[in-house]
């Protein structure tokens, strides 16, 4: 057996050497696979050189040192198959040409020698591959973790739970047929023998606002058209559906719910299967549909006015529908989008509503039904991940965020999504470049600083209290007295005008495109963005009328009831804004993230047009500008890609030289200094610092590591001998 895994590890690393040197002699056609080996490492041309080459000999992978740079090739390369995995599994980083199963398998690695907690963080703009990354690497540790029958279930979950969430998360945008419009943050939990055990999901704001209306050229999200195209006739007819999407507000303004990329029959197979492994029942998928059902019904309700300037329901088809399939009174939904409830002194006046503002409590109504859903989704599939069997585990998370976006409109919801990835962005800013620098400087090694953009100037515009953008809007979203989008843009101009980062229409400099009249405009670290201001307060307050939340606390939908407790309707307090909820979310998703050890994924979207092939020169540049990637390898390069606890180092590599074999009982750092003068390390390749050794290239621990590897081998080998001979 021994004999079977040491041929086998024989192949295998013969067929990596020739990889790599094949690499390498092909250097000049197809680039260096790590940034820090270019020549010209300073020059943003080579930079992107390198970038080109590689991508038009379709290498989308390139690192810069341990971080990973990957450019979206919009065209199944086979480089994610079976054979592929196997390759990467338990390989040292650098043995390999880069590939997001290399950074898979290092945290996995990493996780398992140290028992520590990691995290792999991808980044980049919407549309350049966040999200297929995140996916190939759950799939990487489903086909290479070791597994025992019965916790096949338990990855399985992991892994279906996927479909599930894209499904009612992500849908088309203008930069990409498959946007995520929430947040998503995944724990993937392992027992000590490396074994997925379970895992739990945290998903942060999902963009409300796509169930009742869609841009031009978007869809809603992706679970309307696969439901309508793919269910069966006897469910839409439970229902009440008809297949044909245009017959739905809420599908059709968009003018696009019919996308050629999109295939919603097949996709509808895929999710219904998701469903059965993640162990939803009947009745289960009844109420959920029942809902998602009860949104279409909802947008259809037409209002009328009547003479007196009231609203009312001309055709109760749709109401009646609605009260079958979430088991509330017809009439009384019917009172509660046309009227509203105003608590008076000693008494509850009910008060009709115009149209406009029965359009307004429909439109809530939808959105809070289908945002509760949602969290009820992930609290259900969560349950479905919890393994309460096994303690002590150690866990990989993987952050899969709605990328950074600009359009040629942009609201609250950009707003939200934008100032995400200001927080990611300065989560990886201080972690990297500002961390980096620090070690050195405590460790007492020689160093030359190197500047950087740090953007938490914009991250401070946007969430200091008191101060900042949030605040100004919840002030007025609390203020007595006529307070509008237009009161809280003049409050911005009051408050913030003058930050560097900020402008208005009256205080603008002679930047960009003319600012209208009701926008405002941030400079973020990927660009400026103009918001419309219109929306702001309605988006933040996220106010449902109280009469509505009444019956739906009614409801006997098993799931509403869930969502939608009495116990609220008796809570008089205020619930904090969206936009502070999400602050405060963000907050301690980089909680969680600093608790643990970082990997790194920066994705580039290579054009606009979702073309394979295409390079856009000024587009990718922008991108490499503004991830701050020139920086990052310049830390790098003049800095040490490798750095090692002295006691760390020690312990691993000690049967390497026979002073410190099999125990060295002086100070750990002589230790390390007598094991890499014998092993012949040259002074140019590390430096010792206080507490850690620096090593400057991978080469040099990838030497030391194959001959850990021969060293434990021969062990192995000698102590079978001594058996053989007793
Ligand atoms: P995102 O997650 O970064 O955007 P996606 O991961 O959804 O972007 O990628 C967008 C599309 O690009 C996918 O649907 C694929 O068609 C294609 N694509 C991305 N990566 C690959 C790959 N490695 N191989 C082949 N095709 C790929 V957003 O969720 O919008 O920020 O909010
Ligand atoms: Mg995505």
């Amino acid at each position: 057996m021994e004999l079977l895994h040491q041929r086998k590890e024989e192949v295998r690393r013969k067929h990596i050497r020739l990889h790599v040197e094949g690499a390498l002699t092909a250097r000049d056609k197809v680039g260096v696979q790590d940034f820090v080996l270019l020549d010209a490492y300073t020059s943003e041309s080579a930079f992107l050189d390198n970038l080109r080459k590689r991508f038009s000999e379709n290498l989308i992978y390139t690192y810069i040192g341990t971080l990973l740079v990957s450019v979206n090739p919009y065209q199944e390369l086979g480089i994610y198959t079976l054979s592929q995995m196997e390759l990467y599994q338990g390989v040292n980083f650098f043995e390999l040409p880069p590939h997001v199963y290399a950074i898979a398998d290092n945290a996995y690695r990493m996780m398992c020698s140290e028992l520590n907690n990691h995290f792999i963080l991808i980044s980049g703009e919407s549309g350049a591959g966040k999200t297929e990354a995140s996916k190939k690497i759950l799939q990487y540790f489903a086909v290479t973790c070791p597994m025992t029958e019965s916790l096949q279930i338990a990855r399985d979950r992991l892994l279906f739970s996927n479909p599930v969430l894209e499904a009612f998360g992500n849908a088309k945008t203008l930069r990409n047929d498959n946007s995520s419009r929430f947040g998503k943050y995944m724990d993937i939990q392992f027992d000590f023998k490396g074994i997925p055990v379970g895992g739990h999901i945290i998903s942060y704001l999902i963009e409300k606002s796509r169930v009742v209306y869609q841009n031009q050229g978007e869809r809603n999200f992706h679970i309307f058209y696969q439901l309508l195209e793919g269910g069966e006739e006897e469910l839409l007819a439970y229902l009440g559906l008809e297949r044909d999407p245009q017959l739905y507000k809420y599908l059709s303004q968009g003018r696009c719910a019919k996308e050629s990329s999109v295939n919603d029959k097949n996709d509808w197979k895929t999710v219904s299967n998701a469903f059965s492994v993640i162990d939803f029942t009947k009745d289960d998928l009844e109420n959920l549909f029942g809902i998602i059902a009860s949104v279409l019904h909802l947008g259809n309700i037409c209002f009328e006015e009547s003479q007196q300037g009231c609203a009312s329901v001309p055709d109760t088809h749709e109401i009646k529908w609605i009260a079958k399939l979430l088991g509330v009174d017809p009439w009384v939904l019917l009172e509660a989008l046309t009227h509203r409830k105003i608590e008076a002194k000693t008494e509850e006046v009910i008060c009709p509503l115009t149209l406009e503002l029965s359009a307004y409590a429909r439109d809530a109504m939808a959105k809070a039904v289908y945002g509760r859903t949602f969290t009820w989704l992930v609290n259900k599939i969560n349950s479905s991940l919890v393994n309460k069997d096994f303690t002590g585990k150690t866990v990989i998370g993987l952050l899969d965020i709605y990328g950074f976006e600009v359009f040629d409109k942009n609201g609250f919801e950009q707003f939200c999504i934008n100032y995400c990835n200001e927080k990611l962005q300065q989560l990886l800013i201080e972690r990297t470049l500002k961390a980096e620098q620090a070690e050195y400087e405590m460790e007492g090694i020689e160093w030359e600083p190197i500047q950087y953009f740090n953007n938490k100037i914009i991250c401070d515009l946007v969430e200091e209290r008191h101060k900042g953008i949030i605040s100004i809007l919840d002030e007025e979203c609390v203020r007595p007295g006529p307070a509008t989008d237009l009161s809280f843009l003049e409050r911005l101009e009051e408050k913030v005008g003058k930050h560097a980062h900020f402008e208005t229409r009256k205080l603008a400099g002679p930047r960009g495109r003319k600012i209208g009249w009701m926008e405002f405009r941030l400079f973020h670290y990927a660009g400026e963005v103009t918001y419309c201001a219109r929306g702001f307060l309605e988006k933040n307050n996220d106010l449902l009328y109280r009469h509505l939340k009444e019956v739906l606390c009614r409801s006997k939908n098993r799931i509403l009831k869930e969502c939608f407790l009495v116990a609220e309707l008796e809570n008089r307090r205020r619930a904090p804004t969206v936009g502070t909820q999400f602050k405060n979310s963000l907050s301690s998703l980089l909680e969680i993230l600093i608790s643990k050890e970082p990997s790194y994924i920066r994705c580039i979207k290579p054009n606009e047009s979702k073309e394979p092939s295409k390079f856009d020169d000024f587009l990718i540049r922008h991108q490499v500008k503004y991830l701050g990637l020139m920086e990052h390898l310049r830390v790098r390069r003049a800095g040490f890609a490798y750095r090692r606890k002295y006691e760390h180092f020690l312990q691993r590599y000690k049967s390497l030289c026979p002073d410190t074999w099999p125990h060295w009982h002086g100070p750990p750092e002589e230790g390390v200094e007598r094991l890499i003068k014998y092993i012949g390390y040259k002074p140019e390749e590390y430096k010792l610092g206080r507490t850690k050794i620096f090593i400057r290239f991978p080469r040099t621990l990838f030497a030391t590591e194959d001959a850990f590897e021969l060293s434990k081998h021969q062990l192995v080998a000698r102590i079978q001998a001594t058996y053989k001979r007793c």
